[in-house]
């Protein structure tokens, strides 16, 4: 039993019975996403049951996102889950872009839009969402293994897994597949019907992350070197990324390597202001882009990184994560409590358009800021006048700014 909820995990199944369980939506997977649509559909008075694959220490040991659109703080803020946010998150009114060591710039999002971002952890906000599901007793069963989504072409979808050794059967009237790029809920979707898209992009980010005071601001950098970014989880936790080639590897990167070259990216007063420390965590991303569409088959849907994944320059997956949720949310609530099902019919268009716009954003970031190997001079050019245009230009900085600070739900 995990801590004051009715979680269940191994060890506490009988190992004799096989188990039925009944409730309105199985939610496959624990992430940010899962999680925070069983939050929202139990505010509109909605059941679901959530399986996780794996622990719940696993889960929270991920060291992933960190800038939450204003869109993201309100649903969270709205659903109660801003307490702890609202006291350690940083707020940010934009974020500075710099390149090839000249002065910086500034994306000013809240001149722009009157939106602020807050740099606040993924890890952070999957400990609030366990807390909150523990609160009211949600079911969340954890190391829930060979997941089979079965029935959703019909009316009566079913979740078969194994946990603690006893087979069990979830019945349900929708299934979320909020189980990640990774997770087996687009994979049950018989062949031809997704249409799928991809960029896989040549390079990855060796991430660290450090008990040090973080810059002021977020920093993107574009470098002969290679990209780096500067970002920041609360006043004495930093993030830091470089880019890197595919094929690095972790033990070739130790810390005084890693903030050698760190520093090597940034204009001298920038890489003078870096505080550097031991590593407490470190990582490498690839980077690529994904959707698959639609959204939505019979009775299975899908959300956050299940059904598209962006590359982290724009910092928009897990904001896409949380608008699928609300979406979603809102749409079977309308089904449930209204009858309607206008929304449901929606939902998968709704959200993609969401989609598209992070997208569109992401590639254009991590195109305009990432050292292509192989470029052409003309790309390289190309690039440099992209970057001094964004510069000079507000009309540019002002669509760049609109795109980072993340679009207004639709039919709010
Ligand atoms: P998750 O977080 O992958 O969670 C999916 C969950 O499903 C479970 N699962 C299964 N459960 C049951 N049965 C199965 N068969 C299952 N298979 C998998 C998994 O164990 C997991 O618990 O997906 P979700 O919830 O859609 O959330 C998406 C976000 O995690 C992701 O988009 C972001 O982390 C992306 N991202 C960023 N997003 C931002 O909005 N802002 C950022 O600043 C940002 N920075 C980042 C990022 C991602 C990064 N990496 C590591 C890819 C920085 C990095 C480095
Ligand atoms: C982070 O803080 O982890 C972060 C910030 C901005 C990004 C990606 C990741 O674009």
């Amino acid at each position: 039993m995990s801590a004051g909820g009715v979680a269940i995990n191994a060890g506490t199944a009988s190992s004799t019975a096989a188990r039925r369980l009944r409730t309105q939506v199985a939610i496959v997977g624990a992430g940010p996403c899962g999680l925070l649509l069983a939050e929202l559909l139990h505010r509109r008075g909605v059941a679901s049951i959530v399986l996780e694959k794996h622990t719940r220490e696993h889960v929270l040991s991920r060291i992933r996102a960190g800038v939450l659109e204003q869109t993201t703080v309100d649903v969270l803020r709205g659903a109660g889950l801003a307490g702890r946010l609202d006291r350690e998150g940083l707020p940010h009114d934009g974020m500075h872009i710099v390149w090839a060591r000249r002065e910086s710039f500034f994306i000013d999002a809240a001149r722009h839009t009157g939106k602020r971002f807050t740099t606040y952890g993924q890890t952070q906000i999957q400990q609030d969402l366990f807390a909150a599901a523990d609160r009211r007793g949600a079911q969340v069963i954890t190391e829930a293994g060979e997941v089979k989504l079965l029935g959703f072409e019909g009316d009566r979808p079913r979740v078969e897994f194994i946990q603690g050794g006893v087979a069990h059967t979830l019945d349900c009237d929708f299934i979320a597949g909020c189980d990640g790029f990774h997770g087996v809920s687009r994979a049950s979707l018989p062949a031809g019907v997704l249409r799928e898209f991809e960029k896989i992009y040549p390079f990855g980010w060796l991430g660290v992350l450090s008990e040090t005071p973080p810059l002021a601001d977020i920093v993107y950098a574009n470098h002969p070197r290679g990209f780096a970014l500067a970002s920041a989880r609360n006043p004495m936790l930093a993030r830091y990324y470089i880019q890197v080639p595919l094929d690095t590897r972790l033990e070739d990167w130790p810390d005084d390597r890693f903030w050698q070259e760190l520093k090597a990216r940034y204009p001298r007063e920038m890489a003078d202001a870096i505080v550097t420390g031991p590593s407490i965590e470190k990582s490498i991303a690839p980077l690529r882009s994904y959707v698959a569409e639609p959204m939505r088959h019979g009775r299975l849907f899908l959300a956050g990184d299940a059904a598209h994944v962006v590359p982290p320059t724009g910092a928009k997956g897990l904001n896409l994560a949380v608008s699928d949720a609300f979406y979603l949310a809102r749409a079977l609530a309308a089904w449930f409590n209204d009858g309607s099902s206008a929304l449901i019919d929606g939902y998968s268009e709704t959200a993609l358009r969401r989609v598209w716009a992070s997208v569109r954003v992401s590639w254009y970031l991590t195109t305009l800021l990432h050292r292509f190997p192989g470029a052409s001079a003309f790309d390289q050019k190309a690039q440099e006048y992209e970057l001094e245009y964004l510069r000079s230009s507000p009309h540019a900085q002002a669509a760049l700014a609109e795109q980072y600070a993340g679009l207004d739900f639709e039919g709010e």
